[in-house]
């Protein structure tokens, strides 16, 4: 029985009336749909994993913007059409980048009449934004943008995007719908803690926040123990974090004795990084909150482009009318059929500081537009727990991290924290997984322990298909960090 937690209603009404923000369906609203759900009634909803769907999708959650989330897909596909129309215009014309691409294939912006004519536009690359580093895409005066925000690369310089002050009026606007997805509603105490910096998560998810309403607790990155003395204190309802963060800010808190099922905590909105099923299921059953995802990255905008709702569980609503989504089989470049697996490909619909054309995310997922049990029509895409560039080549066998991770979530005493090495020393290469032992199977006894380890790298092989060396660890002995988890580690020369 999934665990309830008796909570202090919030300091508001009733979402149908309590806010001004745009678009919250009145209670009366005869769509059939029940009616919008009170702060306690959202304070109720169970929040273990294993929730029955329908008991959430019984919660009418409040919709930011119901004319268009939850517009006919004609209409929705019409006014992303003229939005890309806009957006194809405004790339032309004010970026060199794109001028040359389009001249080099004899292509006008007039030549995209239909959604198909989309396809005759090329892709852009995260290349573009290197080559052109740091400015070359913009298209606006420099002295016309207002905000700089760069992702870390792994190598190289990163990847830096400006924003106007419209763009980040328009990044506001995503991240309030995409939080009112998770269930967040005005008047909620969200805790940060995403780093304030060059990373976009701090900033964007910030100002968007607030814009909502929402008291905003700018903790930033760092200081678990900080962190859960201001959800105490504080009456803490939304952490923002990477997952992985959240579940170390859950052990330091149970470490220390505190009780998360009477801490005022009722949403994590997470993001950042791919949050497997067993890492959601551990933070859902242990910090007694119901976890949501988040998706979205720098080249584009930052987080705000797709958010989990209550209804579809382990889908995110993508924010349509700000990105024109594709779905494309990265090696044939063609689009997939609704609903099947392939690379994401995004175009921003209305920034204007840099507007990306077909940006390649990488990310593989699957969109469908089947309708959504929250009422929005806004087309959902699976999580993204791969990138094509994820891919391990491990004597020619494509092995992804998150295969790795579901065949753990399958066995009772693998905990969530584990660390792949690839090396080639011997000459051939050798996967090695060394995972973290949950503390109710870690014993002294070698025997005991070298069985649960031949079991792990047995379960591991029949579904790879290739061995893997497994190193039990000691718990807690795998670094912990307070951004994204780097799971793997290439050694390969
Ligand atoms: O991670 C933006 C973000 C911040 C999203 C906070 C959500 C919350 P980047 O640092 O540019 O931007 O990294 C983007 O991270 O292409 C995905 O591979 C991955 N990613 C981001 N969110 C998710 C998610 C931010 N919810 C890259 N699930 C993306 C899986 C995610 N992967």
């Amino acid at each position: 029985m999934a665990a309830r937690k008796s909570k202090v209603a919030l300091g508001f009404a009733s979402a149908s009336g309590a806010s001004d923000a745009p678009g919250f369906i009145p209670a009366s609203d005869a769509s059939g749909l029940a009616a919008v759900p009170t702060a306690s009634d959202l304070a109720a909803v169970p929040t273990a994993s294993g929730t029955p769907a329908s008991t959430l999708a019984s919660l009418r959650q409040p919709i930011y913007n119901p004319a268009f989330e939850c517009a006919s897909r004609d209409e929705v596909r019409a006014r992303q059409f003229e939005l890309l129309i806009e957006q194809v215009a405004w790339a032309y014309e004010r970026v060199p980048f794109y001028r040359e691409q389009f001249d080099a294939i004899g292509l006008r912006p007039a030549d995209i009449r239909t959604h198909d004519d989309v396809r005759k536009i090329p892709f852009t690359t995260k290349s573009a934004l290197r080559d052109t580093y740091p400015y070359g895409l913009i298209a606006v005066p420099l002295n016309e943008i207002i905000r700089l925000h760069a992702s870390s690369g792994t190598t190289g310089k990163p990847i830096v995007v400006g924003y106007t002050r419209d763009d980040i009026e328009q990044w506001r606007y995503c991240i309030m719908s995409v939080a009112q997805m998770a269930g967040v509603v005005p008047g909620d105490r969200a805790q940060m803690a995403f780093g304030y910096g060059m990373f976009t998560g701090g900033f964007g998810l910030h100002y968007g926040m607030e814009g909502l309403g929402v008291m905003m607790i700018p903790a930033s990155a760092g200081n678990t123990e900080r962190h859960i003395m201001m959800i105490e204190d504080y009456g803490t309802t939304v952490l923002i974090a990477t997952p992985s963060y959240a579940l170390h800010i859950c052990e330091v808190g149970e470490r220390l004795g505190y009780d998360w099922e009477k801490s005022q905590l009722r949403v994590g909105l997470f993001g950042g990084e791919p949050c497997s099923p067993k890492l959601k299921a551990e933070i859902e059953s242990r910090m007694h909150i119901f976890c949501t995802d988040n998706y979205g990255l720098t080249e584009v905008m930052g987080p705000g482009v797709s958010g989990e709702c209550l209804s579809a569980r382990d889908q995110q609503h993508i924010v349509e009318d700000h990105f024109y989504w594709e779905v494309i089989d990265p090696e044939t470049l063609e689009p997939v059929p609704d609903g099947c697996p392939g690379e994401l490909v995004l175009t921003p619909l209305q920034k204007k500081g840099i507007p990306l054309l077909r940006y390649r995310t990488r990310d593989l997922t699957s969109v469908t537009t089947e309708p959504c049990g929250c009422g929005r029509t806004s087309a959902r895409m699976d999580k993204v727990r791969r990138r094509s560039d994820d891919m391990l080549i491990i004597r020619g066998t494509n092995v992804y991290p998150s295969q790795i991770e579901d065949v753990l979530a399958g066995i009772a005493g693998a905990s969530a924290y584990y660390r792949l090495e690839v090396d080639n020393a011997t000459g051939l290469d050798r996967l090695t997984l060394n995972l973290e032992v949950e503390p109710a199977v870690f014993t002294d006894s070698f025997t005991e322990m070298d069985i649960f380890r031949r079991s792990v790298a047995d379960k591991l092989r029949a579904v790879l298909q290739v061995s893997v060396v497994v190193r039990l660890v000691e718990p807690g002995s795998i670094e912990r960090v307070m951004g994204k988890t780097k799971h793997v580690e290439d050694r390969r020369e």
